[in-house]
């Protein structure tokens, strides 16, 4: 179920790229959930008024954001699955405030191994790509599971 000690090198090998420029990944990614899965963007009153592309790539507040997900998600990756004190929280807003369902958080994590996997294509093999998912996928399993704890079934 966990990962290896040698995969989560590949993990956090990988991060240590994006961090330098995480909010041009964030912004990536979150331009590219909303265009793929327009609903995602109802989840936020500040993002429902961009409705063109060139209003997303302009948005201050979707960079922000994007920094902000890959930010707290980046906390996360580094406690190796000892997350527990910085996924409450997240958890916590997700499924009272935000009320964001696992499958958008499905969604959100494969874009970002596509985003990551664009723009490192020589650093994110298929090894890194495979404990990124791994690793995602726990994040995703305790996030579901808090969420049941907020009495959220989303
Ligand atoms: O913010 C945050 O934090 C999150 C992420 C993590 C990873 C949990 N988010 Cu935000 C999410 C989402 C969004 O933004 C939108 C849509 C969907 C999801």
């Amino acid at each position: 179920m966990g990962l290896s000690d040698d995969e989560w090198n590949h993990v956090l090998g990988i991060w240590a790229k994006v961090e330098p420029d995480l909010s041009a990944h964030g912004q990536e990614v979150i331009i590219r959930l909303f265009q793929l899965h327009p609903e995602t963007q109802e989840r936020f009153a500040k993002f429902k008024t961009l409705t063109t592309i060139d209003a997303l790539k302009s948005s201050e507040e979707v960079k922000k954001h994007g920094t902000t997900v890959l930010t707290a998600l980046g906390r996360i990756l580094k406690q190796k699955n000892n997350h527990e004190q910085e996924l409450k929280p997240l958890a916590e807003s997700h499924a009272t405030k935000h009320k964001i369902p696992v499958n958008y958080l499905e969604f959100i994590c494969e874009i970002i191994v596509k985003v990551i996997a664009e723009k490192h294509p020589s650093d994110f093999g298929a090894d890194s790509q495979a404990a990124m998912k791994k690793a995602l996928e726990l994040f995703r399993n305790d996030m579901a599971s808090k969420y049941k704890e907020f009495g959220f079934h989303g």
